[in-house]
């Protein structure tokens, strides 16, 4: 492709003439004089969800950092959700990350090297409010001497926060974030080469509860990332087998030719090692994170209608309803609700459907009373065999 950009007119602008134009800018009031974000009413003629949170001091809350009450995050690693917050004012979040690398069984003939926060792909789910200031204190105890750090979409500021937690190999760095704005956002490491810091798993999420009008109350919550993987193929051992261990493939992530896409680190995380769980009449809810590095996510559960749909992680918008299939950007991050009726077993896939023969699929498994009212043959089931939609 020809990288000259075609003339506008006979006359090119020369590049000095855009540096010399003002740009607006606009001077940063002190942190202690920012507000903190809560629910403004609405006003007539519009409902509480059309209207963007404002960003506004609780009554009574002090804005300096060093009188914030401590409190150590809870961390859970994937399909695992921490508890609500119920707290109704604002923390010093404690949230102590490790960079670490760790070799992981991620297909069934393969084994790749992972790198990971907390030992875990995808790394800890985060759980804070608006208002909140998390404290995040990244040491780097990755042996290869590759530096890390965190870009986390939540945090306001260049980067994300990744210039102030760059560590080097057995550093740590600490640096405090407030969160502004509510939502499931995604956060990962952002170091060089940052596309094979990503590829190679340091990905996850972390959900900022609004200060009121959280979502509501279900009965089971998890956490399901769905990512890719590029790998060369296996090296010729000396006594002529296959090495079970493969290599990362910078040449096969530039075409976007994923060899794997998992959801939870792995093709069997969901279905073999870890499927979720659920009781008929339950309601359970989703934070779906896509962490890419290319490709966008067809969410679907084969079986369920979707009830609720916070597309991109809005949970300020008011939520779509009863939807089949949920696009999920590489670096976004969704929330759905369902409300599980019949029992069996649901399947979690992404439906660009080939994906299914890349590790794609994680199972939801539904106890309870069977509903012929609803769901019914003369004959037992038969479930395909080999199709890898069902246990
Ligand atoms: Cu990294």
């Amino acid at each position: 492709m020809d990288p000259t950009p075609a003339p506008t007119s006979e006359k090119p602008v020369p590049p000095y003439e855009f540096a010399e134009k003002p740009f607006p800018a606009v001077t940063p009031e002190p942190m202690s004089t920012r507000r903190s974000i809560s629910f403004v009413p609405a006003q007539a003629g519009e409902t509480a969800h059309s209207r963007p949170e404002i960003y506004e001091i609780p009554e009574g809350e002090s804005s300096e950092i060093s009188k914030f009450p401590k409190e150590e995050a809870i961390l859970t690693s994937a399909p695992h959700v921490p508890p609500s917050i119920t707290r109704d004012y604002s923390v010093l979040l404690q949230v102590p990350l490790t960079a670490t690398t760790r070799v992981a069984q991620l297909t069934r003939p393969y084994k790749y090297e992972q790198w990971t926060f907390n030992d875990t792909v995808p790394g800890p789910f985060i759980r804070a409010r608006v208002g909140d200031v998390v404290e995040l204190a990244l040491t780097n105890r990755d042996r290869t001497g590759n530096p890390h750090n965190v870009d986390c979409h939540a945090f306001t500021g260049p980067g994300g926060g990744a210039a102030l937690t760059t560590a080097e190999e057995n550093e740590t760095k600490t640096a405090r974030f407030k969160l502004l704005y509510p939502g499931l956002f995604l956060y990962h490491c952002a170091a060089a080469p940052v596309p094979v810091h990503i590829a190679n798993g340091m990905y996850k999420l972390i959900y900022v509860q609004p200060t009121e009008g959280d979502l509501p109350s279900v009965d089971r919550e998890y956490y399901v990332m769905q990512s890719e993987f590029y790998h060369e193929p296996p090296e010729e051992l000396e006594d002529g087998q296959r090495s079970s261990m493969v290599e990362f493939s910078y040449p096969n992530a530039l075409r976007k030719e994923p060899d794997v896409v998992v959801f939870n680190r792995s093709e069997s995380a969901l279905t073999r090692d870890q499927p979720l769980k659920a009781h008929t009449d339950e309601t359970i809810r989703i934070y779906f994170g896509n962490a890419g590095p290319n490709l966008t996510s067809s969410f679907h559960v084969l079986g369920s209608n979707i009830r609720n749909v916070y597309r991109d992680g809005d949970v300020v918008s008011r939520p779509a309803s009863s939807i089949q299939t949920v696009s999920v950007l590489p670096g976004a991050a969704t929330i759905v609700n369902m409300k599980m009726v019949v029992p069996g077993t649901y399947t979690l896939m992404d439906h660009a459907i080939f994906r299914l023969d890349k590790g794609a699929v994680g199972y939801l498994n539904v106890s309870g009373k069977p509903r012929p009212d609803i769901y019914q043959s003369a004959k037992p089931p038969a479930p395909c065999v080999g199709c890898k939609l069902q246990a």
